[in-house]
């Protein structure tokens, strides 16, 4: 492939480990040519992606904390990536949580904190990350974030999530109207179930997996590799016409009655 992204300063934010879906986007992006910045939240996170990054020969241009909960910590962040880098052409936005106990049961029984905590981390922090970044994104750019189904559908279990990624998509095509005059486009990849990190433990996950290799017109799975094609072309030249859009990732999966 071309090197669609050469010389480009793309800062991704959510690494974990080596499942996590920032590290598939990872791999398209540095193998197009982008120069890494990345962020992360605990201390563990850091490790790993130091690890991985030297197992792959990959050198980061900077690694930064950044705990989206935190609106210093988002300033502090961007302004050392803006300080670092001076120009920033992309950003991966690959971060959510919700607690655990409200991954389960009746939506209806959403507490008041677990909601806000799901929104806090998984929707707000989209425009929090792009008022930040946009200050360096002075030569026009791409933003991308990471959705799923259960945003569009009832999706049993995921619950709260299902509402923040729905204030996630949203915000999204908010966001696209706002920095759209300063050349930056903002779109979202929903992919289908990935076992990840995330995921590991989540009831239902197993069942969401298989039903994708059953009914899909694709009849397989979802991979890291494949999202991170997606969001590479998002982010690339390819889509310069394409902003506000949710592009599903998930063979198919939501065509399907
Ligand atoms: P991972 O567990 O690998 O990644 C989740 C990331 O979120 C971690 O790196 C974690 O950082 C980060 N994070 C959580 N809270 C905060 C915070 N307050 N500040 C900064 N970072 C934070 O899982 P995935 O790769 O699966 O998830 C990435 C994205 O993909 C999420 O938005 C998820 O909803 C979405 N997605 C996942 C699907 C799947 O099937 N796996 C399907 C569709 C969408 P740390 O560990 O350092 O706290
Ligand atoms: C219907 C599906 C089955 C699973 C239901 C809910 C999944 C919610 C995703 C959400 C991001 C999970 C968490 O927040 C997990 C968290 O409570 C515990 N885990 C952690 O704290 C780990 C250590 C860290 C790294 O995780 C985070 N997030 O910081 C949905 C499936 C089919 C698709 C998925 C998994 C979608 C998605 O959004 O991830």
């Amino acid at each position: 492939m071309t090197a669609l992204l050469k010389d480009k300063n793309i800062v991704v934010m959510g690494v974990a480990n080596n499942r996590s879906i920032a590290w598939g986007i990872t791999r398209s992006l540095y193998n197009a040519g982008a120069n890494l910045i990345f962020t992360y939240r605990q201390e563990r996170s850091k490790q790993k992606l130091e690890k991985l990054l030297e197992k792959n020969g990959i050198e980061a241009k900077l690694i930064v904390s950044c705990d989206v909960e935190n609106d210093e910590s988002i300033k502090q962040a961007f302004q050392e990536v803006g300080d670092q880098a001076d120009i920033i052409h992309g950003l991966v936005h690959s971060v959510a949580f919700a607690n655990t106990d409200e991954l389960k049961g009746d939506y209806a029984d959403t507490s008041r904190e677990g909601y806000l905590t799901a929104q806090n981390i998984s929707a707000y922090s989209l425009a929090a990350v792009t008022r930040e970044a946009r200050k360096f994104m002075t030569e026009g750019g791409g933003i991308v974030t990471q959705t799923y189904l259960g945003a569009e559908r009832v999706v049993p279990n995921y619950n709260v999530m299902g509402v923040a990624k729905a204030a996630l998509e949203a915000s999204v095509r908010y966001l696209a109207e706002d920095v759209g005059k300063d050349g930056i486009r903002v779109n979202a990849v929903s992919a289908g179930p990935i076992r990840t990190l995330s995921a590991k433990g989540v009831s239902g996950f197993n069942d969401k997996m298989s039903v994708v290799e059953e009914k899909a017109p694709l009849r397989r799975q979802v991979d890291q590799d494949q999202v991170g094609d997606a969001t590479l072309f998002l982010l690339s030249d390819l889509a310069r016409g394409v902003t506000g859009e949710v592009l599903h990732v998930d063979s198919g999966f939501h065509i399907v009655a």
